[in-house]
């Protein structure tokens, strides 16, 4: 990671978490231990990846800046909800989270389930109510493409697609089709969001964009699965080898550690490739794929 990639993304993951800060409720707020969880589930955490390709996907359209930080807080909110959720008893059963408590545990699970419902309607009240675009239909565009990628059509369904196989020997494609739903969409509207802030990109340009997020959006769950396997507990801040304990299907178990290190770097190269028809505007963008492909945890 060059130390200048390390600076700006420390410059985006300062200015997310201030507006996050400022846009959830104070936890002196009531219902003060719901507003507590909200923010413990939030902030202070996360690699924010999701974030950094919309602020990257802004970036290679010239888009305002006090823009895209909206767009990514409120995708930002819409990952965090699914993390609250997905370590439940009734779900994944975690008791750790970017190296603390899950939510459930330091709270309680009914806490935890509001908490989840409420990050998830703030995501689009933030959506809803800034000048986001220059005109209301691409905003609501913009808000659509998020409901999309959250519901029963993008993550939620990925999810219930995952519980369902639970112990079951998946084919790549149906690997692969869990994925582009349960990661791949989420990751896929920060990119287009994130563009979408943008008055200069054209339709064709976007669809390429488009291609672009769905290839990093596999990518990402590729490596996930290879750290879930090779990394350690301490080094994930949750907790690692949990694919394998619940016989779950993954890129690994399908296709093995070389195999799906291989995949990881075939799906960088694509992304690259649709990206070296942007040029120079493109540089952010190739950097947070980068960092996603060699990240630790
Ligand atoms: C509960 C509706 C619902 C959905 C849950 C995304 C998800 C669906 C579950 C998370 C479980 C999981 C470990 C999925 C694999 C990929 C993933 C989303 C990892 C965590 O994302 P990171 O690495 O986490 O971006 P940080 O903590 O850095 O934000």
């Amino acid at each position: 990671m060059t130390a200048d990639f390390q600076s700006w993304a420390g410059h985006c993951q300062v200015s997310i978490e201030t507006l996050l800060g400022s846009r959830l409720p104070a936890s002196d707020v009531v219902p003060v231990r719901l507003h507590q969880a909200m923010r413990y589930a939030v902030l202070g955490g996360g690699k924010r990846v999701r974030p950094l390709l919309a602020f990257a996907a802004g970036e290679l359209g010239q888009a305002d800046s006090e823009r895209v930080v909206v767009v990514a807080a409120a995708v930002e909110l819409i990952h965090a909800y699914s993390l609250v959720h997905d370590d439940m008893p009734c779900m994944d059963n975690d008791v750790l989270r970017r190296g603390k408590p899950t939510c459930h545990v330091e709270f309680d699970e009914a806490t935890a389930l509001l908490t989840g419902d409420s990050l998830q309607t703030l995501a689009f009240e933030l959506l809803s109510e800034k000048n986001l675009a220059d005109d209301a239909a691409t905003q609501l565009g913009m808000i659509k493409q998020l409901a999309g990628a959250s519901g029963s059509r993008g993550m939620a369904g990925g999810q219930a697609f995952d519980l369902d196989n639970v112990g079951k020997m998946l084919a790549l494609p149906e690997l692969e089709f869990m994925h582009i739903h349960k990661t791949g969409a989420l990751i896929r509207a920060a990119v287009m969001m994130g563009a979408q802030c943008s008055n200069y990109l054209s339709e064709a340009q976007l669809e390429k964009l488009d291609h672009f997020a769905k290839c990093v959006g596999l990518a990402f769950q590729v490596v996930d699965d290879l750290l879930d396997a090779e990394a350690t507990t301490a080094t994930l801040g949750k907790t690692a080898g949990k694919d394998a304990e619940n016989n779950k299907p993954t890129y690994v178990s399908i296709m093995g550690i070389r195999e799906a290190r291989e995949r990881a770097e075939k799906l960088q190269q694509d992304a690259d490739q649709i990206l070296s028809e942007f040029g120079d505007s493109a540089l952010r963008l190739r950097q947070v794929t980068d960092f996603i492909i060699k990240r630790k945890f």
